[in-house]
């Protein structure tokens, strides 16, 4: 499916429609739901702007971001799902629509994604959601204000690790030098999004790297976050989701994990890979899945148990790969 069958599908559709996206959202997540959201309603559009958990504080300054509501005020017949790569990812908004006989448009970039939309549009080249969302703008002819490029360009910033990841393209580049170019405030972005990080948080961060560990064969690296201080730090956490680019970042090392024990006997496992393993292959092995080169799950056993089987597949993958 083309992306303009999409736009053409919007132009044609009820003037009521909702965007949502995945629950513990990220700057890519919200960037997108805010950029497009503001689009359509610069297009006359009644939108409804829906996610499941509350906007971590450091997206605050994005423009409409108290736009966005933890549940529907009315279900409408088109519902835009961004940056999910299954129809579950967006929580409990899942549960509501559920049954019920509606138009479903999936845009997003995962390699994991199940096409569970009516419209599927799923770019696994694209860096992050907002690339997509960047063309599809276009394609409803909307211009792209100061408001949108902020959103967007906080989108792609962030799912692109300030552009260091593999997922970082020519297109992503060229787009965000379009968005610079309407006059985004590039000083704010980065203060809110990297200096403004609260001193338990930075405490935290050196807690994680204390539990740093090596395998034996020097390519799989991780860090543990056990349940009690993770209940301990709470809402530090949405400054360490990108603590799990650090194991990875060590000389040698293919694959970095993050074991963040979420709830007792609970954990998610963050994977990623530098160059040659597909972590999305390793993490649905667990249940959860992603991209190539950054993948999650969640198991429900003891961390120490959680922790031996992930490093043992891991190991597994490495030694296919003849490494
Ligand atoms: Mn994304």
């Amino acid at each position: 499916m083309d992306l303009a069958d999409i736009a053409n599908f919007i132009k044609k559709a009820d003037k009521e429609l909702a965007v949502v996206s995945h629950t513990n959202p990220d700057g890519d997540a919200i960037g997108s739901t805010l950029a497009l959201g503001l689009a359509l309603e610069n297009l006359g559009y009644n939108i409804q702007l829906i996610n499941q958990d509350n906007i971590p504080r450091i997206y605050s300054f994005l423009p409409g971001s108290d736009l966005i509501r933890t549940s529907f005020l009315y279900i409408p017949d088109t519902i835009i799902f961004l940056d999910c790569s299954d129809i579950t990812r967006a929580g409990a908004i899942s549960g509501v629509i559920s049954g019920l006989n509606k138009n479903i448009i999936n845009i997003d970039h995962h390699i994991s994604n199940t096409f569970f939309g009516t419209l599927n549009y799923v770019d696994t080249k694209a860096g992050a959601t907002g690339e997509i969302v960047y063309n599809l703008i276009k394609l409803l002819d909307c211009p792209i204000n100061i408001e949108i490029a902020t959103c967007l360009y906080t989108a792609i910033v962030t799912d692109t690790g300030s552009f260091q990841f593999e997922n970082t393209t020519e297109q992503t580049h060229t787009i965000a030098a379009d968005l610079i170019s309407k006059g985004i405030n590039l000083a704010t972005i980065r203060r809110f999004l990297w200096e403004s990080i609260p001193l338990k948080s930075v405490k935290l961060q050196r807690k994680l790297l204390d539990t740093l560990e090596v395998d034996e064969t020097k390519k799989i690296a991780w860090v543990v976050l056990p349940y009690e201080i993770y209940k301990k730090y709470g809402s530090s956490f949405e400054h360490i989701e990108g603590f799990v680019n650090f194991p990875k970042s060590i000389e040698g090392v293919e694959i970095g994990l993050f074991f963040k024990e979420i709830e007792p006997n609970k954990v998610k496992v963050g994977f990623r890979s530098k160059s040659k393993v597909d972590v999305n292959k390793l993490a649905q092995k667990f249940g959860g899945g992603g991209h190539k080169r950054a993948a999650g799950c969640i198991l429900e056993a003891p961390l120490e148990e959680v922790i031996r089987q992930v490093v043992r597949e891991a190991q597994k993958t490495i030694i296919k790969k003849g490494e």
